[in-house]
């Protein structure tokens, strides 16, 4: 279509939502000020570059063998790249660890440093995207028996300690270097597939390790932790040991943000609600959009009630600076760049038509809670200059403790 029949159909389009009470300008400006992250595991199936020639496992399943999976970094970026032309605004990518470029040798999990990812930094700098990152708890030798963070093996639990730690490290030097906060996403796969007969135990030793990761404190300008809980797997369907119960007490008591996957819930509870639910107890949370089918969390996400409201409560309550949003799916039944662009620029429309039902002078609620800045002014009894994202206020009777000015 010509550039002149876009502007002509976009300006009647403008009218006749005017017309209509709405703002299309300024639902774009809006719109525009929502970065999307996108999972860089779409692109080659969960597969990495290790090379350690390692099935996916953990409870993880891919199906569906469409040509065209990314064997490279460069393949993948290249992906990447074709998926962001066919997606509007400027995003984000989320990279799991083992996604590292260790130029052929064998760099295990515990050995991991910002020097394998100098690609992907420069490559999102080059194309003006911020980075997220994961460590990665499954695909490996030391995660086969289904336990990792909780294992019962010191030595392993200790592995996988020093792999978190790495990779927060490497959040941070992200952050540092793209001027843009990464969000560092802890998820790990234990659990059980039958009933177990100490559900207390491995919960203690998870607590104890995420605390060992989490001890160094890194600065919350360049990267905020988060954690991921499920309810169930495959192979872990009777005992999830990072359940949501869990790892809601640990965001709230730790600081951290809490990651709402919308695939790790029963099938009939949507994370929506859980927006307002969880937000009135800390600043920041992420979402992994993904959209659960039966058994399996992570279909292409499509525009559906289930979307749709996750983007209204995001947009109506102004929580757009407080809900980080990436997309967790991986489908290799169809073309991979087109499951990137799908789910993209579904979450993106979605966001939009609530963007414009949002009242003209309507403004963002304050809300009970201060920034993880608060919470750091806080600890070193410092002066906060300022909340995070300036829509949202500290409540003097919460965090009477908290000095301002
Ligand atoms: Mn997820």
């Amino acid at each position: 279509m010509k550039q002149t029949h876009l502007t002509q159909s976009f300006q009647l389009a403008r009218e006749r939502y005017a017309s209509l009470g709405v703002d299309v300008e300024r639902a774009l400006k809006t719109l525009a000020t929502i970065p999307i992250s996108l999972h860089c595991w779409q692109g080659d199936d969960v597969g990495g570059f290790e090379n350690f020639g390692g099935s996916l496992g953990n409870g993880l399943a891919v199906t569906g063998n469409h040509p065209g999976k990314a064997r490279t970094p460069e393949e993948l970026r290249a992906d990447l790249e074709k998926a962001l032309s066919f997606i509007p605004g400027k995003h984000r990518l989320n990279l799991h660890a083992f996604y590292g470029e260790f130029g052929g040798k064998k760099v295990d999990r515990d050995a991991i440093a910002p020097e394998h990812f100098k690609n992907w930094i420069s490559w999102a700098k080059k194309n003006g995207l911020g980075l997220d990152f994961n460590p990665t708890c499954f695909s490996h030798p030391k995660a086969a028996d289904g336990f990792t963070l909780s294992n019962a093996n010191k030595g392993i639990r200790q592995f996988w300690i020093e792999h978190c730690i790495r990779s927060r490290e490497i959040g941070a030097a992200m952050g540092q270097a793209l001027g843009k906060t990464c969000v560092t996403n802890v998820w790990i796969p234990d659990g059980y597939k039958d009933t177990p007969a100490d559900r207390n135990a491995p919960r203690a030793r998870l607590a104890e390790s995420l605390d060992a990761v989490f001890k160094k404190p890194l600065s919350p300008k360049f990267n905020l932790d988060a954690v991921e809980p499920k309810l169930f797997g495959i192979g872990s369907e009777s005992y999830v040991v990072g359940s949501h119960e869990f790892y809601l007490g640990y965001a709230v008591s730790r600081k951290k943000l809490l990651t709402l996957d919308a695939g790790h819930y029963h099938p009939t509870e949507g994370i929506a609600d859980k927006i307002s639910s969880v937000l009135q107890f800390m600043p920041e949370i992420l979402l992994h959009v993904s959209r659960g089918v039966r058994w399996d969390s992570d279909h292409v996400v499509v525009l559906n009630d289930d979307l749709l409201a996750i983007a209204r409560e995001i947009v109506a309550n102004g929580f757009e600076k407080r809900v980080h949003i990436g997309l967790d799916y991986f489908d290799a039944s169809i073309n991979r760049v087109a499951a990137w662009t799908i789910g993209t620029r579904n979450m993106i429309r979605a966001l939009l038509s609530r963007c414009w039902s949002r009242r003209k002078n309507s403004k963002p609620p304050n809300v009970p809670v201060i920034s993880p800045r608060g919470w750091r002014c806080r600890k070193k009894s410092n002066r906060c200059r300022s909340v995070r994202s300036g829509i949202f206020t500290a409540n003097p009777k919460m965090f009477r403790s908290v000095k301002t000015g």
